[in-house]
């Protein structure tokens, strides 16, 4: 057959094959069949040697011709089917990008989180490291080493949750201060706070609550004064409700503190004039707070001749209370988000 009748009819078959062929492994196949050792190129390719030498040049001409041709068949067919999957890949992918997004919900910090963040803050600002203890305390670190031995009425101030004769639910953090004291080995000094979640045997009201978070502070070192406490407990009140904030303090009575006092601040609503909020008083309690008492000292092996210290205690409910006119401390402890997210 004529090499040009031949070539047609290869290309008529290549378009036949471009319907059927559904991958590059089927396509390289049909693109050797043609063009491959075995192929029709290649037997025209033979045919040339048995040409005059003079026609040639003309005919490898032609089937270069030709072998371009088919290739630029197959080619063609190897774009469209490139481009077709393109087409189905970006059309599976498509995405809607008029969809709203998904809101993703972000949780806040509890109110009682944050007013501890912030004493924290304030703290080891001031040099204080943060002490944490267990909650099951022994009777030991959580009375008897405070001064309160079991005759002690005092001890009838706080009524404790027992486990056993020994183990109770720590009134206070100050066991863990006890616990430091003892780990220093009464010879370094100490400046510390204790965050942590106390427990005592209330009747829960508006105003009270059977468990609740305290932050306790203690520095114990050489020629350590009230006036200490005092300055300390005046860049606290600022921190927390203000720097116009004035403090004063009042004797009070403690069994771990010697002197006691009781810590107020200038109103804050009034600014000490005498509103409802301080009960036309000017001043409103924030805190306990005393010099500690040489026998809690001295229980815990540090001599009262060389070591001083102050201590102070803080409800941690009570700040968050005041700062934010919050009306009843069971708000802090029922998780109802309306209450929770006024805070975020
Ligand atoms: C209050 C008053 C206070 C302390 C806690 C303390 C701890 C040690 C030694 C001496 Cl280890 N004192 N803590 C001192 C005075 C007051 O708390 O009203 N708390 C709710």
């Amino acid at each position: 057959m004529e090499m040009g009748k031949q070539l047609e009819l290869v290309l008529e078959e290549i378009k036949t094959a471009a319907e059927t062929i559904k991958n590059n492994n089927e396509l390289s196949d049909l693109k050797a069949k043609y063009l491959g050792k075995k192929g029709i190129v290649s037997e025209w390719m033979s045919a040339m040697k048995n040409l005059p030498n003079e026609e040639k040049p003309k005919f490898g001409q032609i089937v270069n011709e030709a072998k371009n041709q088919i290739n630029d068949a197959i080619e063609k067919i190897r774009t469209e089917m490139d481009q077709k999957s393109i087409a189905e890949k970006l059309e599976k992918e498509a995405v809607d990008v008029t969809l709203p997004g998904r809101s993703i919900p972000i949780g806040a910090k509890h109110l009682v989180s944050q007013t501890i963040e912030v004493l924290e803050d304030f703290f080891i600002g001031m040099g204080y490291s943060i002490k944490e203890g267990p909650e099951i305390e022994q009777d030991l670190y959580n009375f008897e080493m405070l001064n309160l031995p079991k005759s002690h009425p005092a001890r009838d101030m706080q009524d404790t949750f027992y486990i056993t004769e020994e183990l109770l639910l720590r009134t206070h953090t100050s066991p863990v201060q006890v616990r430091t004291m003892l780990e220093f080995g009464a010879k370094k000094p100490i400046k510390i706070i204790c965050p942590g979640k106390v427990y005592r045997r209330d009747e829960d009201d508006m105003t009270h609550s059977h468990q609740f978070m305290q932050c306790e502070g203690l520095v114990v070192d050489e020629n350590v004064t009230l006036a200490d406490l005092k300055g300390t407990l005046l860049a606290l009140a600022k921190k927390m409700f203000g720097e116009e904030r004035q403090i004063r303090l009042r004797p009070s009575y403690f069994p771990f503190t010697e002197p006691s006092v009781e810590v107020d601040i200038s109103c804050y609503k009034c600014n000490g004039k005498g509103c409802p909020m301080c009960k036309h008083t000017g001043w409103i309690e924030i805190l306990g707070a005393g010099m500690v008492n040489n026998a809690v000292l001295t229980a815990s092996g540090y001599d009262p001749k060389k070591y001083q210290g102050f201590a102070f205690g803080v409800g941690i409910e009570r700040i968050a209370i005041l700062k934010y006119g919050v009306d009843d401390i069971r708000n802090f402890y029922i998780n109802d988000l309306r209450f929770n997210r006024q805070f975020k």
